[in-house]
């Protein structure tokens, strides 16, 4: 190891700490502000009884698996959306549905949430999103705000680097993290140049049935797939991403990651790959057709960037794409047109891992320096040609200009932002209104809580030349990336439909029924304001009888079509819970094997006799 390294990255370290804790404590002063300046801040955040906001935010939940859905400006949470992780408030998880969903996991690690475009702007029907923890992707259906559907995907290594979609989402790509044989097979860390792969999924998903496939996957280098951005109009075949570890470390990658002075962005002709997968060119690996695009003439470069980039972003006319150096103090801007230009007359400049390299100068357009901020991470754009860049170590957002590099404002941000979200910010028409920074810490915000405080998110007015402090509001665990949604985009169900025809669906609380075969049990039930009804017939029509070790179906309806009269379902003692939302039919399956009397309530507050919701299920001893 060289001690001279070693030691140049402990004086960094050190010296990021001691400017970050400077700037602290020049921001608590800043931010102290006038009275007349805070009320006119107060209102502009304020949503008067009757109205609402403007904006939906959605915002990944990190490592709780969830998707938190805010309101902007006011940034009120309204709903947490169960995506990856079992949610006994939502019975998501519980149901068989959602729990075949699942398939098992307790936990996800959303980072990017995606909502799907057409003609590369949002159009509101779908939210997708990633699962670095466990190598899956969601896709939540926004007029329900219910997870439709989740995929395992096969050979990755925790996709970070997603989710984006491409113009008009033909597909969804999740480049993967962390380099590992395919399929996850054993293979020594010796062997990490030759065995150890990184590949991108390119998912396709059918906005009628609500489900994904998994169309081919790449395989690349096992260098590490950092951030990613599809292009837009004259740049939408391609994706882009950065990377890190191209030094294939496998040990202490704080230290031997950030060897060298260069990685790189790759960029990737993904109509050309979907061509020749089209053509039968590829391999079936672990279930997935795996095409390697070094195979592929014109499909695959390496454009040298600054040491270990972080975000990559692509501008909002699809011109250039903007990458930030986390460890070198700059944004490098590049220009698709010169990296076309330079492919055309094959202008390369060696190969790396058989990757054709393009020259740096003839790529780049410009380095922009943000004079004295440090960290950059991730870029977002409003309507009127600017870039805005979260600095993470210097805690702040930076606005400048696209076309020349010109810095025009700074403001702190409490603290260190990962990314930062702007109104409609990463589609080819921004808003222009408002940017979110998602601070990785609050520190003294908010009321402490203990040693752990929550993530904070400060709210910017950005209509005007300066960028404005609005308000910093708490969130839980851990908002990596937004996006920022106008209203009329989204178009929620006020109830489920009245399908008739529905499997396992009872409309009329007399055509609740028991019905047995052999050991099984199944329950065609209604739940209504106030009551439970199971068997119309029966004495009890809100009691059911079992044996022990019979498998109980529960096969709900909610015939209160009524909007947000949620009926709850929860068995006593049984370690179960599910909802049904007005006009849904939801299955509960369980193996009955504790025998007794367990009673059964609604566990949703719906009505003045909502306690009175209740019945029995009694389980005969064997
Ligand atoms: S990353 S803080 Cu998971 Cu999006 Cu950049
Ligand atoms: Cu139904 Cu409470």
């Amino acid at each position: 190891m060289n001690m001279q390294r070693i030691l140049y990255g402990v004086v960094g370290v050190l010296t990021g700490l001691l400017v970050s804790i400077v700037f602290f404590a020049d921001f608590n002063q800043a931010n102290a502000g006038d009275a007349a300046a805070n009320k006119s801040k107060a209102e502009k955040v304020y949503v008067p009884y009757g109205e609402q906001d403007e904006y939906y935010m959605f915002a990944s939940g990190g490592h709780s698996g969830q998707l938190f859905v805010y309101g902007v400006p006011s940034m009120r949470k309204i709903r947490t959306v169960p995506v990856f992780t079992p949610d006994p408030a939502t019975g998501y998880g519980f149901d068989d549905k959602t729990k075949e969903m699942l398939g098992g996991y307790s936990w996800g690690d959303f980072h990017h949430p995606a909502v799907s475009e057409t003609g590369g702007d949002y159009d509101g029907e779908f939210l997708f999103a990633n699962d670095v923890g466990n190598n899956r992707v969601a896709a939540v259906d926004l007029s329900t705000f219910h997870t439709s559907d989740i995929m395992s995907l096969p050979n990755m290594g925790g996709p970070h680097a997603g989710v984006f979609v491409t113009e008009n989402t033909e597909y969804i790509a999740m480049p993967t993290r962390f380099a590992r044989p395919l399929a996850g097979e054993y293979a020594e860390l010796d062997k990490y140049e030759e065995d150890y792969k990184g590949v991108v999924s390119m998912t396709t998903f059918d906005r009628k049935s609500k489900k994904f496939d998994l169309a081919y996957q790449i395989v690349l280098p096992p260098w590490s797939y950092d951030l990613s951005d599809a292009g837009k109009k004259m740049s939408k075949d391609w994706i882009v991403m950065t990377t890190y570890n191209t030094e294939f470390a496998t040990t202490n990658l704080e230290i031997n990651a950030s060897q060298n002075d260069r990685d790189y962005i790759v960029m990737i002709n993904w109509k050309r790959l979907e061509d020749e997968v089209a053509n039968g060119n590829y391999n079936d690996v672990n279930g997935a057709k795996m095409i390697d695009p070094r195979d592929v003439p014109g499909a695959i470069f390496a454009i040298p960037v600054a040491k270990s980039p972080h975000g990559v972003d692509v501008t909002p006319d699809g011109e250039r794409f903007i990458a930030s150096g986390k460890l070198a103090p700059l944004m490098t801007v590049f220009s698709f047109e010169k990296a076309f230009e330079a492919i055309k007359s094959k202008d390369f400049k060696g190969e790396e891992f058989d990757i054709p390299v393009l020259p740096y100068e003839k790529v780049v357009e410009r380095e922009v320096d943000p004079e004295g901020a440090l960290g950059p991470l991730h870029t977002q754009f409003d309507d009127k040609g600017h870039a805005y860049n979260t600095m993470f170590i210097s805690s702040e957002i930076v606005k400048w200009k696209v076309d020349s590099g010109e810095v025009i404002d700074r403001k702190p941000t409490y603290y260190s932002p990962g990314h930062a979200s702007a109104a409609e910010g990463d589609t080819i028409e921004p808003d222009g209104k408002y940017i979110v920074a998602l601070n990785k810490i609050a520190k003294d915000n908010f009321l402490s809580v203990g040693p752990s405080h929550p993530e904070s998110m400060d709210l910017f007015d950005i209509s005007g030349d300066k960028m404005e402090h609005l308000i910093t509001a708490p969130t839980d665990p851990e908002p990596h990336y937004a996006q920022i949604v106008h209203r009329d985009k989204i178009k929620p169900k006020k109830i489920y439909d009245k399908d008739e025809s529905r499997e396992n669906s009872v409309w009329s609380q007399d055509d609740a029924r028991i019905e047995r075969k052999g050991d099984e049990v199944h329950v065609y039930g209604i739940a209504m304001r106030s009551k439970f009804v199971f068997d119309a017939k029966a004495e009890r029509p809100d009691a059911v009888t079992v044996k022990q070790g019979d498998t109980v179906y529960f096969h709900m309806t909610n015939i209160d079509l009524d909007q947000d009269i949620t009926h709850g379902f929860g068995i006593n003692d049984y370690d179960l819970n599910f909802e049904i939302q007005p006009g849904q039919t939801n299955t509960l399956t369980f193996k009955a094997d504790k025998a007794g009397t367990f009673p059964i309530y609604c566990t949703n507050f719906c009505s003045a006799l909502h306690q009175e919701m209740s019945g029995y299920l009694l389980v005969e001893p064997k």
